[in-house]
């Protein structure tokens, strides 16, 4: 037996519905799509394959799985409800719980109705009112569910929002260098807030997921990192703040010097994203986290890598989680690890930074759980690494 993890932690895998589902006609981004290098197309076609997703998570020895509600599908006109929508998302959190399961659902991830953004979107005065409204449409379906994020990386899409603004297109952590638009950011904080009111009228516990992107100052340019962190990460983190838990997700660092973020340096490990090979940045956040948020419970709602070499994630995850687990010895209240990302999805506009445990045919929708994704379990079953 290695390095043990407490009692009832949570070990599975995430996904968000519009990187895996397929055909989301009625969001924003489906249009938008024409722009960027790839289309999301059919996805994975997980919105008919859940069930098959679902038993995949249960059968590698996995105890939970993130998934995500799509709000252009529940509302794909204003005010306007899909009853059928909600039935197929119900399906999923009672699927999830029949399978012994925990279902860790997502309401926000990046994707809104098309008829959203075209009233201004996250920049509209009504946003957070309609937020409110679709949050209260979807209550009732998520009954039994203990783990509800409200929007996922509210900061990546403030960033994101503000470099389309000026006509670059790349998201991750390229997207962050971009100065984060802070009125959409404030939006984003009283929608999040408004969610929690109507989650909290359920006894539904909720929270948000933030990007954690390990700004790390090089020498001397400590004041800067904070300048730099606060806009982009550290004000999402602050916001919440009595929140039921927060989900963090880390992938790499970006150092900041006197000038700002610096470039990936020459000869540096790449993964697929051309994001730094650094897994110690799960335990980079989970700390920074939680200085900045004593008493609120951590669950790590995404952490991975985008590689083609299987070995490479175990290798990644493997000391990621040694990473997790220090963090935890020294005080960090860590419920669960949640994997990014169950399958091979949609990448934002590619489809070649392959993060998944589970390979999918492009063509006949296929799964096939990679050697990672049985280690993973093993280490799920055994509460060990
Ligand atoms: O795929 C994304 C996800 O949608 C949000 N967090 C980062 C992942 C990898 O880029």
């Amino acid at each position: 037996m290695g390095i043990a993890f407490p009692e009832g932690f949570l070990w599975g895998a995430a996904s968000s519905a519009h990187q895996i589902e397929g055909n989301n006609v009625a969001s924003d981004l489906w249009g938008l799509e024409s722009r960027l290098p790839e289309r999301s197309g059919d996805a994975c076609d997980s919105y008919h394959r859940w069930p098959e997703d679902l038993d995949l998570v249960r059968d590698l020895g996995l105890s939970a799985y993130r998934f995500g509600i799509e709000w252009a599908r529940i509302e794909p006109v204003e005010g306007e409800v899909s009853r059928a929508h909600l039935a197929h998302y119900r399906r999923m959190v009672e699927g999830c719980l029949e399978r012994g399961l925990t279902p860790v659902v997502t309401l926000h991830h990046f994707t809104s109705p098309l008829w959203f953004q075209r009233e201004g979107g996250w920049r509209s005065g009504t946003a957070v009112e309609r937020f409110r409204r679709y949050v209260r449409t979807v209550l009732p379906i998520l009954d039994g569910v203990s783990w509800v994020c409200t929007i996922n990386e509210p900061n990546m899409l403030a960033m994101m929002a503000e470099a389309m603004r000026n006509g670059h297109h790349e998201g991750g952590v390229a997207g962050a260098m971009a100065a984060p638009d802070q009125a959409m950011a404030d939006t984003l904080t009283d929608a999040h807030r408004a969610a929690r009111e109507e989650l909290g009228t359920a006894g539904l516990r909720s929270g948000w997921t933030i990007a954690n992107q390990n700004f790390q100052a090089e020498d001397g340019a400590q004041a800067e990192r904070d300048a730099w962190a606060w806009p982009r990460e550290d004000r999402f983190l602050d916001a919440a703040s009595g929140d039921d838990f927060v989900g963090v997700q880390a992938y790499t660092r970006v150092r900041i010097g006197r000038d700002g973020a610096l470039p990936v340096p020459d000869g540096a490990r790449r993964t697929l994203t051309g994001w730094e090979f650094y897994p110690g940045a799960l335990g980079d956040a989970v700390r920074h986290t939680a200085r900045r948020l004593p008493g609120v419970p951590i669950l790590v709602t995404e952490n991975g890598v985008a590689t083609g070499d299987d070995a490479e994630r175990v290798e990644y995850t493997r000391a990621a989680l040694a990473g997790l687990h220090a963090a935890m010895a020294d005080g960090a209240d860590v419920r669960g690890y949640l994997h990014w990302s169950l399958l091979d999805n949609y990448e934002w506009g590619s489809w070649a930074p392959t993060f998944g445990l589970v390979s999918v045919d492009r063509e006949t929708f296929a799964r096939d759980a990679k050697p990672s994704a049985r280690w993973l379990g093993d280490v799920a079953r055994a509460n060990a690494l």
